[in-house]
């Protein structure tokens, strides 16, 4: 009787696009563990960069019976509507983006094209389709910009100041709108910064946690930018969690998912050289800051104003007590331990390149 009832379960069956990424990995692990039927849109490129991916992509049991991955670009309207056609999957994660705000300024037609129109264009192929899909939205505390150091909410002002912040402000309103005008499951988890080994070796942490383990086996020194500006860092594996939880509401809702504790720049690379145990004089003068090994009078890292941006979000700071009601979401990961998690993992990481 068990095995009659187990039969008839239907095995889920989702899309994630930007599966490549730090949260698309994680995210096709957990929907893997639950038994989905995971389909993820890669972009061609000339060099192999499936590593954060490579455990399922190598693993014989996993890799074209649970978990496929397709071709195709956010920016191209047939591979996007091919993808749905051909899955109908139960659930879409959007997930691809040009993440990167400083490089929002340099390329702001293509992150509009990719974060903005992307959107639309899995929303209008699910709507053309008339799939019964859910579409879960990666937005971002980006979409706040400026504010001031008050906890940000689902009901917030939005006044980003990036081309990336603005794309994706087009994008958590596409996904309003169509979920009002046509009934759509469709919801924006408004996701403050999450890191984790995985993370983007171009972002704030994962430069300082990669640079100092860099300056520990090779006394190498790096630059940084703005050490001043604040953010709401919390760990990725548990926001993706928060993902699927969204989706498997009975309707969908837009959710702010963060810590609702907030670090400076400064702050994260003070607390990751106090794991190393590395004592530093930190010494400024108009043009830069720079940090002193004290034991051997060695650079550690400077300032330099290349990694600034034109528009600067100083602050953010949120506050996920909805999510909690409507979830039961809440992270566990303090700040310390996601430091020093990722301090960890580098350590090793660039001993064992050495
Ligand atoms: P990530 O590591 O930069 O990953 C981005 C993914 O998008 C990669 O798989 C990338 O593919 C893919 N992608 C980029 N442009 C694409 C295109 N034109 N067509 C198809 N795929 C494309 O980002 P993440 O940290 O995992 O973030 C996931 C999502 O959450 C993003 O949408 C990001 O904007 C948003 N978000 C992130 C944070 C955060 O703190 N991490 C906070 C709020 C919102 P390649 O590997 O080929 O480059
Ligand atoms: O910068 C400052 C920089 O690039 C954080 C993305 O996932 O989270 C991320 O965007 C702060 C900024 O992340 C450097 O000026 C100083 O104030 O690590 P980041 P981000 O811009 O907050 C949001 C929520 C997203 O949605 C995005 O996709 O750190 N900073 N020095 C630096 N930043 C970088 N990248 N590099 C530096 O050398």
């Amino acid at each position: 009787m068990f095995q009659l009832m187990a039969k008839t379960v239907k095995q889920k069956k989702a899309i994630i696009t930007g599966i490549t990424g730090q949260d698309g990995s994680y995210l096709a692990e957990l929907l893997i563990k639950k038994g989905y039927q995971v389909h993820g849109l890669i972009r061609r490129a000339s060099i192999i960069k499936t590593d954060r991916i490579d455990h399922i992509f190598n693993n014989p049991k996993i890799f074209n019976k649970t978990f496929f991955l397709h071709y195709g670009d956010m920016t191209d309207d047939i591979s996007i509507n091919s993808l749905i056609y051909k899955i109908r999957p139960d659930e879409i994660y959007n997930l691809a983006a040009q993440s990167h705000v400083k490089v929002s300024f340099e390329l702001p037609m293509y992150t509009a094209n990719a974060d903005a129109l992307g959107t639309l264009r899995i929303l209008e192929s699910v709507k053309s389709l008339r799939l019964n899909t859910k579409v879960y939205q990666a937005s971002t505390s980006e979409i706040y910009g400026n504010s001031s150091k008050v906890k940000l909410d689902e009901n917030s002002v939005f006044r980003p100041v990036s081309p990336y912040g603005i794309a994706k402000l087009y994008s958590f309103e596409i996904i309003r709108a169509y979920r009002k005008a046509y009934n759509m499951f469709a919801c924006n988890g408004i996701l403050f910064n999450h890191e984790s080994p995985r993370r983007g070796e171009t972002f704030v942490t994962r430069k300082i946690t990669k640079g100092l383990a860099n300056y520990v086996h090779k006394q190498e020194s790096f630059l940084l930018g703005n050490l001043n500006a604040y953010r709401d860092w919390g760990h990725a594996k548990e926001y993706v969690d928060a993902m699927w939880k969204m989706m498997q509401l009975k309707k969908p809702i837009d959710l702010v998912i963060s810590t609702g504790k907030s670090y400076s720049v400064r702050d994260f690379l003070v607390e990751a050289m106090k794991i190393l145990e590395i004592n530093f004089i930190e010494i400024k003068n108009r043009k830069e800051t720079k940090f002193i090994d004290k034991k051997n009078n060695q650079l550690i890292c400077k300032t330099d104003k290349r990694y600034e941006r034109p528009n600067e979000v100083n602050y953010l700071l949120g506050n996920s007590n909805l999510a909690f009601k409507r979830i039961k979401w809440k992270p566990k990961v303090t700040f310390k331990e996601l430091v020093k998690e990722m301090v960890n993992f580098d350590l090793i990481n660039v001993k064992k390149e050495k």
